[in-house]
């Protein structure tokens, strides 16, 4: 279980420092008062001292705890950052009905470099995400790395997070936003520095275009009237960008893994998988047809 509980980095530490207070606190004030009504049943009436009760249990003892926690949160919560620190790396996510968004620059040569549903990040290095929305609100969530955030139309908000250790952390929508708001999964992937380069770069490359019967089938039936794919074409953002679907590890958003069948059967029943989808099922391409555009899309690594 990837929870709130395994941090992996600083912001999410600092929630995980606080629940542990917050519960092993809330446990002991609870058996402390269970003790005390048990005491209290054992007493005679009119030997207690019900005013010192009332005003030292009832108001100074809850008072000084709530403000030690105000002051103690308050201190370790991550404060907002107008700009991102030195190093930072930037990237910008962007919530849709129902996946993900995410862009980069490309250090080379500032173009922009789309991708949805995974964010790589390098191991050890601030990230500080631009977080927004095209539709309705929807909510950041990377448990194990840092706290919520919403993502709300029209205002552009800034969450930091990192990550210590490498490894794959599960992030959620944490937001209702509609129907497929449960399939709304993304993958945060911590690497080596020295990968991340490598994997940046790589998506930074427009794919190659081929004269295979897959890309032609993708353009002769409009797919790019919704998804780009760099270097092929370039048009609709209404769907997520596909210039290299291949080194995804899942598909639309968590639905299912990336594999050719995967790809296919997503194609041909969009509607079945993640009703509401804002993609038509395609089944009257035909097997043949499906199969072909599954194999290409796999291509684009
Ligand atoms: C009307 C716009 C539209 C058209 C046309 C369209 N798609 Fe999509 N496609 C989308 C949207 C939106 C999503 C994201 C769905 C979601 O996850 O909620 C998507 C998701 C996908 C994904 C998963 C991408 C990922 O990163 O997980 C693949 C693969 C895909 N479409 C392939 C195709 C192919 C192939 C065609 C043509 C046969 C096509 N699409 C036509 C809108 C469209
Ligand atoms: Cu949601």
């Amino acid at each position: 279980m990837a929870g709130v509980m395994q941090a992996a980095g600083d912001a999410a530490r600092a929630i995980e420092s606080i629940s542990w207070v917050l519960f092993a606190g809330g446990f002991a004030i609870f058996a402390g008062v269970m003790l005390l009504l048990a005491a209290s049943l054992r007493r005679r009436a009119g030997t207690v001292r019900t005013r010192l009760w009332i005003v030292g249990g009832g108001l100074l003892f809850p008072g000084a705890v709530l403000a030690a926690l105000y002051v103690w949160t308050v201190g370790m919560t991550p404060h907002w950052k107008p700009v991102p620190p030195p190093g930072a790396l930037v990237v910008a996510v962007t919530g849709t009905m129902w996946w993900w968004d995410v862009r980069y620059r490309d250090p080379a040569s500032g173009a922009e470099i789309r991708t949805a549903n995974e964010i790589r990040i390098p191991v050890g290095r601030p990230v500080y995400l631009a977080v927004d929305s095209n539709d309705v609100i929807h909510s950041f969530w990377v448990p194990q790395l840092a706290g919520k955030l919403d993502m709300i139309p029209g205002r552009l908000q800034h969450l930091l997070l990192s990550a210590d250790r490498p490894g794959t952390y599960r992030g959620q929508c944490a937001e209702f936003c509609g129907e497929q708001h449960a399939r709304m999964v993304l993958q945060v992937v911590a690497m080596a520095p020295a990968d991340f380069e490598a994997w940046l770069a790589a998506q930074a490359r427009p794919a190659v275009s081929t004269a295979s019967a897959g890309q032609q089938a993708f353009l002769a039936h409009r797919c790019n009237a919704c998804h780009a794919v760099r270097g092929v074409s370039e048009e609709s953002r209404l769907g997520p960008d596909l210039t290299h679907v291949g080194s995804r590890m899942q598909l639309a958003a968590g639905s299912m893994a990336n594999t050719e069948d995967g790809r296919r059967a997503w194609i041909a029943h969009v509607q079945r998988i993640k009703s509401g989808a804002r993609m038509p099922s395609y089944e009257k391409l035909g097997d043949e047809t499906l199969a072909v555009i599954a194999e290409w899309l796999g291509t684009l690594q």
